[in-house]
C-alpha cells in the first residue's frame, strides 16, 4: 500500500504526502463533518477575536458518536496505513479532530507541534491531516522537515493569545524561528482524498484562510507499539478527566481501542 519511498520520507522527515488513497471515503466523511458541525461535543473550540475576521473551529473526540467517522475509522484503510508508516505491529485509536476555518478568515494555525498538548509520549504515531475541501499549497498543511527528530519538545501555547499552554513549561524548548530559518518547509497544494500523514512531535501550521471558501479538514491520530501514557504539567488537549492513567502505561484500551493488529 505504501512504497519504499513515501515510508522513507515519514520516517526521515515526519511527513508524507498521499494522493488519492481516502478518495471513495470522502463523501462519508463530509457526512460525519456535516453532523459534527450542527452537533459540537462540549470540547468544541471557536478562535475569533476582535481584531480578525472569521472565525477557526475545532472540535475532538466524536469518533464514536459519529457514525460515518466510526465507519471511517473501523473500515477505511487508515489504520493499515498506519501501522506501515509507523512500523508499527499493533495500531490504537487515539482521537479525532475536526477543523474548519471560515471563507476569508485571517486566523492561521500558528507553528506548534501537537505531541505537548498530548498526554502522549513515543516515536510511533501518526495524524492523518485529511482535507475535505481542495486546498491550494499557500493554504496547506506547512511542515518542518524532520522536526520530529529534535532533541526537545517545543512549548505549547494558546492559539488565542499565544499565552504559555501549561503553568510550567521548563521542559519544553522555545520555538526556533522558522519563518526566518533555514529549516526545510513542505506543504502541497492537495485535494479530497489526499492526505498529508505526520508525526506527533513534526513542527507544523496553516497560513490564515484568506480566500472565499470554507477550509475543512478531518485529522484523525493513532499510536503505535511503544506509545506510552505521560503526565503533562496541566491539562491537555484534547483532555480526558478521569483518564486516571500513571506514566508509562500504555493507553487504556477501554478509551482507546486497538484498530489494527
Ligand atoms: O489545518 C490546520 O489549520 C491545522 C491542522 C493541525 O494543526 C493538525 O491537524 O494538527
Amino acid at each position: 500500500m505504501i512504497c519504499a519511498q513515501q515510508l522513507e520520507n515519514y520516517q526521515t522527515q515526519g511527513v508524507v504526502v498521499l494522493r488519492g488513497v481516502f478518495k471513495d471515503w470522502i463523501s462519508t466523511l463530509n457526512r460525519g463533518a456535516d453532523y459534527n458541525i450542527a452537533h459540537p461535543s462540549s470540547r468544541a473550540i471557536t478562535h475569533q477575536s476582535a481584531d480578525k475576521t472569521g472565525r477557526f473551529f475545532e472540535d475532538f473526540g466524536n469518533w464514536q458518536q459519529i457514525e460515518e467517522y466510526r465507519q471511517f475509522v473501523e473500515q477505511s484503510p487508515m489504520a493499515a496505513i498506519a501501522a506501515q508508516l509507523m512500523q508499527s505491529k499493533r495500531v490504537q485509536f487515539f482521537h479525532d479532530h475536526y477543523l474548519d476555518k471560515a471563507a476569508v478568515s485571517s486566523v492561521a494555525t500558528p507553528w506548534h507541534q501537537d505531541m505537548p498538548y498530548y498526554f502522549v509520549e513515543g516515536m510511533q504515531n501518526i495524524s492523518f491531516w485529511i482535507p475535505l475541501d481542495a486546498r491550494q499549497k499557500q493554504f496547506s498543511l506547512k511542515c518542518v522537515a524532520g522536526s520530529h527528530l529534535w532533541p526537545k519538545l517545543i512549548m505549547p501555547t494558546k492559539w488565542s493569545n499565544s499565552a504559555e499552554f501549561y503553568a510550567d513549561s521548563s521542559e519544553f524548548m522555545a520555538l526556533p524561528d522558522i519563518d526566518n530559518g533555514d529549516d526545510q518547509i513542505l506543504s502541497w497544494a492537495v485535494e479530497p482524498g489526499d492526505v498529508v500523514a505526520f508525526n506527533f512531535k513534526t513542527v507544523h501550521g496553516a497560513n490564515a484562510n484568506n480566500i472565499n471558501s470554507v477550509n475543512r479538514t478531518i485529522s484523525f491520530r493513532l499510536v503505535g507499539d511503544d506509545a506510552r501514557y505521560v503526565q503533562r504539567p496541566g491539562k491537555t488537549s484534547p483532555d480526558y478527566p478521569n483518564i486516571n492513567q500513571h506514566n508509562g502505561e500504555h493507553l487504556r484500551e477501554d478509551w482507546f481501542p486497538f484498530i489494527y493488529g
